[in-house]
């Protein structure tokens, strides 16, 4: 575990390196225990360098077993190895050399799953971001870009398959039981994109033609027996070839494309160059066993990362201070492929969910750093909600400000120019710039400054003179280390409605460039008016969320009561109703508070059962519009003294007086959805699905809700259903004997597929209340839990700290103390994982007092241990500070 050193890196201080390393050879012999990786570089000065620097080659717990120069050993004294370097202080003075290193590795001792390790008996590789310097000495950074040859070299019978990066080469045997195989990559990549992946597994197979005519071999590697569960995996595939060539003109550019699925694996995937590592939670998949959210998270990340290979592999990071370059714009790539395939309308909803729930906390805590931030110390905790998420707002924004067509203009570019280059954020808008003549330099805060901009508006219509009036104000509220803030260009989408539900006309506007139904605020302060409006409407504003910021607008609760049935944005409509529910529960939190029974408006109650059965709107988007605002949401709104069991009385109390108005309503709403009959994953019947599930949820609270759920669990006929029944029955009816028949009946069904037991360990971690921490510690010694693996340890111990708000922040702190036992003793094997679940005491500043106190000790105890990993000493110090 590489402890910290305490050493910060700044973008301002990248220098480009006094080498290149053009050509790599590996070899690998692999075994478990002693792995020998022969590394033979042709090495070149950068034009320009003069004399010969020292060459100081990356290193991080390797032994060094050779070293040669030129085919020559080199001498002792003209080296210096340690496992976290190799320097040659007096390279030859010729432009080009050829270095040979030698290192031997342990891939069965490797439990952080960085570097050569092994999962369920496969060796398999993670090199992004500075993993391939656990493997061999190398410059072990995104702008070093090599050629790679790899030969494999292993047992047969422990690994018939040896898949490295590139196209197919030579193979074949070399007695004694051991065979060879090697691989051929011809596109220059940085060091993070080589894998390598040997073991037993087994395979499905099949084709793919390109635009132009080329046929490409698909590869999915799984467990033996599993093949089956990676159809769905390999038709999103085959989609997203299709779609990144109808959409962005991208085709695929090797003879092959592998996938493998391990079992143990810290991220979602791996976009290496042809040879794509996924967790296998992210590839298999069927009714059984998988959810429809399973099914839609497998065709996004498969499409992700396959995206990944013109933005990222293609075209990648200068340095590590770029990593959204890569990521933003391929989440954002991801997005728009998913909207296409399914309802684009509900795909929004989510992400601004998702985007709220993940990245607001994080832009609005002692975590908030810029999409593009400028210092670090530990690069594995910049791959978070802000890089990703709000980066692919960002680039989203550059498409609304420019309109499709030449945002369009500007990714040709983009490729055409940066193709094989390690590019930069200033590359990426130069070529919007290029294409569209636009000015982005105002645009360009969004990468550079951090915090969500909170915009301000009053509405105000003059019969008179039949003028409509928004006064705007922008802020920024100051984040760790950016006290002073400069004023953003926020495009900020609009309609003026009318009394007939239709987007009213207006004769002209001034106070802002309006273009396009989009409001352009650069300024502090706008007032925008337009003329011509004879009727008052009823504003939408942040349509499909055009901007990611928080928008405070007084509004007439039947201002939007009305926008809830009527905007002609499908996102803004869900805004409308959504915002109606989080008012109603922040106002009944604090009847709870006051020691008043919460009490809801009728009309809100009664606009419920109005959206839940409007046949003219689709069944997932009448789910995501009648779901209530999360316990977590509610708090994010509520923003300080919060006391989660106060949140959790007012939301149950408006599931209650819901489910109570609707009765009949959604009794016979539900019926007619009735059970499915064959299923199928695609979005449409997963809505029904959904629909459904929200209804029994809501049902669930009546009398005799458990035997309904109960009837629900039993008649299921796959997860989505099964699960979403287990979930009513454990967190609303934890006592009844229903609940513990369902969660015995489950655990007896899937004990021994790991995949499904982790819902299993999920469900149970979220139980609301008191409980929950005695539970979730008895269930770390169940026979399917594993601190090793990190799908185990995020579904149970991620789940109860990030998603358990109750039972986690339990006023008397021992949910706090298990999660520091939990969270350091995760931290022995896999520092990145620890540091990941230790974000979720991020927002502990927003807690009531004592509950804030009992968590800052918490914090305080795990900066305390010994030994702390550069990785979670960073994520304490900055949530601490
Ligand atoms: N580039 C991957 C994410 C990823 C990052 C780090 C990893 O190592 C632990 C693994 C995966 C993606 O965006 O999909
Ligand atoms: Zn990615």
């Amino acid at each position: 575990m590489r402890t910290d050193t305490g050493q910060v890196f700044r973008l301002e201080d990248y220098r480009p390196s006094d080498y290149h390393i053009p050509l790599t050879d590996l070899t690998f012999r692999l075994s478990p225990d002693s792995t020998r990786v022969i590394s033979e570089l042709t090495i070149e000065r950068r034009d320009g360098i003069s004399g010969t620097p020292p060459l100081v080659l990356d290193g991080d717990g390797l032994v060094l077993k050779r070293v040669e120069l030129d085919g020559k050993a080199l001498a002792p004294s003209a080296y210096e190895a340690t496992p976290e370097s190799l320097v040659i202080a007096n390279p030859p003075a010729g432009k080009r050399f050829r270095l040979l290193i030698e290192t031997e590795i342990a891939p069965s001792q490797n439990q952080a799953l960085m570097g050569l390790y092994r999962s369920n008996g496969v060796y398999c590789t993670q090199c992004e971001a500075e993993g391939f310097r656990r493997i061999t000495y190398f410059l072990d950074r995104p702008d070093i870009l090599s050629v790679y040859t790899v030969r494999i070299e292993a047992k047969r019978d422990e690994a018939p398959l040896l898949l490295a990066n590139g196209n197919p080469g030579e193979r074949g045997d070399l007695g004694d039981g051991r065979h060879f195989a090697v691989w051929h990559d011809p596109f220059p990549k940085p060091s993070y994109l080589f894998a390598l992946v040997a073991g037993d597994l087994g395979l499905v197979s099949d084709s793919f033609v390109t635009a132009s005519g080329r046929e490409v071999a698909l590869a999915i590697y799984v467990e033996h027996g599993k093949e089956r569960l990676a159809t769905y995996a390999m038709d999103s595939l085959k989609r997203s070839m299709r779609w990144d060539e109808e959409v962005f003109g991208r085709e695929y550019d090797l003879d092959v494309f592998n996938i493998v699925a391990v079992s143990d694996f810290n991220m979602g995937a791996m976009e290496n160059k042809g040879l794509n590592v996924f967790n296998d939670k992210y590839v298999l998949a069927d009714e059984e066993t998988a959810t429809d959210a399973d099914f839609a998270n497998i065709e996004a990340i498969i499409a992700h990362e396959y995206f990944h290979n013109w933005t990222g592999n293609r075209i990648t990071c200068r340095d590590w201070f770029q990593l959204c370059l890569k990521e933003g714009l391929t989440v954002f790539r991801d997005h728009e492929f998913s909207a296409d395939q399914r309802s684009r309308a509900v795909k929004r909803i989510a992400e601004v969910r998702t985007l709220r729930a993940h990245q607001f906390p994080e832009d609005q805590g002692p975590l908030a750093h810029p999409v593009r931030p400028r210092r670090y110390r530990e690069i594995n905790n910049f791959y978070t909600a802000t890089v990703y998420e709000k980066g692919s707002e960002v680039v989203r924004m550059i498409r609304t400000i420019l309109g499709a067509d030449m945002f369009r203009k500007g990714m040709d570019l983009y490729f055409e120019r940066h193709d094989g280059d390690a590019a930069t954020i200033e590359d990426f808008l130069q070529v919007f710039e290029d294409a569209s003549g636009r000015d982005l330099s105002q645009f360009a805060l969004w990468y550079h400054q951090a915090g969500t901009p909170n915009v301000t508006v009053a509405a105000s219509h003059n019969a008179a003179s039949n003028e409509f009036t928004l006064e705007i104000e922008q802020s920024v509220p100051p984040t760790p280390s950016e006290s002073r803030k400069r004023l953003m260009h926020i495009p900020l989408a609009f309609g003026l409605v009318g009394q007939d539900g239709k987007d009213i006309a207006y004769a002209a506007v001034d106070g802002a460039s309006v273009e396009d139904g989009v409001i352009h605020l650069r300024k502090r302060r706008h007032v925008v008016t337009f003329s011509g409006v004879a009727e008052r409407p009823a504003i939408s504003l942040n349509r499909g969320f055009s901007a990611p910021i928080t928008l405070s607008i007084e509004q007439k609760p039947e201002d939007l009561m009305f926008l809830a049935r009527h905007d002609g944005d499908a996102f803004s409509r869900w805004q409308a109703f959504n915002t109606l529910l989080t008012d109603a529960l922040i106002a009944a939190t604090r009847n709870v508070l006051g020691g008043k029974k919460p009490a809801f408006a009728k009309e809100l109650v009664e606009l419920a059962g109005i959206i839940a059965g409007d046949e003219t709107l689709e069944h997932a988007f009448r789910a995501l519009a009648i779901s209530l605002p999360g316990e977590a949401d509610i708090a994010r709104d509520i923003g300080a003294n919060i006391d989660p069991d106060a949140i959790h009385a007012a939301r149950e109390a408006l599931v209650g007086a819901i489910a109570e108005t609707n009765q009949s309503h959604f009794k016979a709403l539900y019926e007619k959805l009735g059970a499915s009959g064959s299923f199928s994953p695609d979005a449409t019947s997963a809505g029904r699905r959904a629909l459904r599930n929200v209804l029994l949820d809501y049902l669930s609270i009546l009398p005799h809700g458990e035997m309904l759920a109960a009837d629900h669990f039993s008649a299921a006929t796959n997860m989505t259903d099964r699960a979403a029944a287990l979930m009513v029955l454990a967190h609303r009816h934890p006592k009844s004997a229903e609940a513990v028949n369902a969660l015995a009946a489950f655990e007896e069904k899937y004990r021994s597929d790991a995949l499904v037991m982790d819902k299993w360990f999920q469900i149970q971690a979220a139980m609301p209340g008191q409980d929950a921490v005695d539970l979730v510690r008895r269930l770390t010694a169940h026979p399917a839990f594993s601190m090793a693996n990190p799908n185990r340890v995020r579904s149970l111990i991620g789940t109860f700290a990030s998603a358990n708000q109750t039972g986690f922040h339990r006023a008397d702190g021992t949910g706090y103390k298990f999660f520091v036992e939990t969270v350091l003793a995760v931290e022995k094997r896999n520092p990145q994982v620890a540091a990941r679940l230790a974000t979720a005491l991020r927002s502990w500043r927003s807690l009531e007092p004592g509950r804030q106190a009992k968590a800052r000790e918490a914090l305080l105890a795990i900066s305390a241990a010994e030994n702390l990993s550069a990785d979670l000493r960073d994520i304490v110090e900055r949530t601490l500070a």
